[in-house]
């Protein structure tokens, strides 16, 4: 039977990927499953502190394991920015698409468009706490392209690639995306570390 984990998330596309990652180990259950009835906090000054805060706040409120998941997209001419603000960078209300319209304005008439992907994972296990970073390196795009994925997918192409995030499918970017390699340092570390048994 394979062990069960709660994805500290309530990103439903998050869930989307990391089942499609994660779902040949684990038993996967999500928040929605536990009557979370309030946003899950994300108060920190960086993607470490927001990604613990989030599987503490799990850990704490229901003691299960559980992996959470703070990802930021940083873009080399804005000094890194949106990063830890990515959700929320055109407001409270997380809108996609006026978070990317939001960053295009910023980034109008600038020549370097270098950003970067990344991904920082809290794994929670009886009472112990694990980061895993992934991240991936490419460039904002002029205009959006793709249907596929969420958040800021269609302006975000990795270096040598010709598609944006969002004009993959979900298998394609869980190949090479900054989820994808940080989830594979998790099931490294848990296929090595031995920490699954007694869930
Ligand atoms: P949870 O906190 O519930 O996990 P969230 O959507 O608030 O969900 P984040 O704080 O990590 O998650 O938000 C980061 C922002 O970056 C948010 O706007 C996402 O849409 C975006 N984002 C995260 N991963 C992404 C990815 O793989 N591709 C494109 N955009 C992504």
């Amino acid at each position: 039977m394979k062990p069960v984990i709660y994805l500290a998330t309530q990103n439903l596309h998050k869930i989307e990927e990391i089942k499609d990652l994660l779902g040949d180990l684990f038993d996967i259950h999500t928040v929605f499953e536990l009557n979370l009835l309030v946003e899950i906090p994300e108060t920190g000054n960086t993607l470490e502190e927001n990604s613990r805060q989030k599987a503490e706040f799990i850990a704490n409120h229901f003691h299960v394991s559980c992996l959470s998941d703070d990802s930021g997209l940083e873009v080399n001419a804005l000094g890194g920015k949106p990063g830890v603000f990515s959700a929320r960078y055109a407001g409270e209300s997380k809108d996609d698409s006026a978070n990317m319209q939001k960053l295009l304005g910023e980034l109008y008439g600038i020549a370097d468009r270098s950003a970067r992907f990344v991904t920082v994972l809290t794994y929670h296990h009886q009472g112990d706490f694990y980061t895993f970073e992934g991240e991936i390196l490419g460039q904002i795009v002029d205009t959006p392209r793709g249907e596929h994925g969420f958040g800021y997918d269609p302006i975000f192409q990795p270096h040598g690639y010709e598609k944006t995030f969002a004009e993959m499918t979900l298998a394609e970017k869980n190949q090479l995306a900054h989820r994808a390699r940080a989830m594979q340092k998790f099931k490294q570390f848990i296929q090595t570390a031995g920490v699954l048994h007694g869930n």
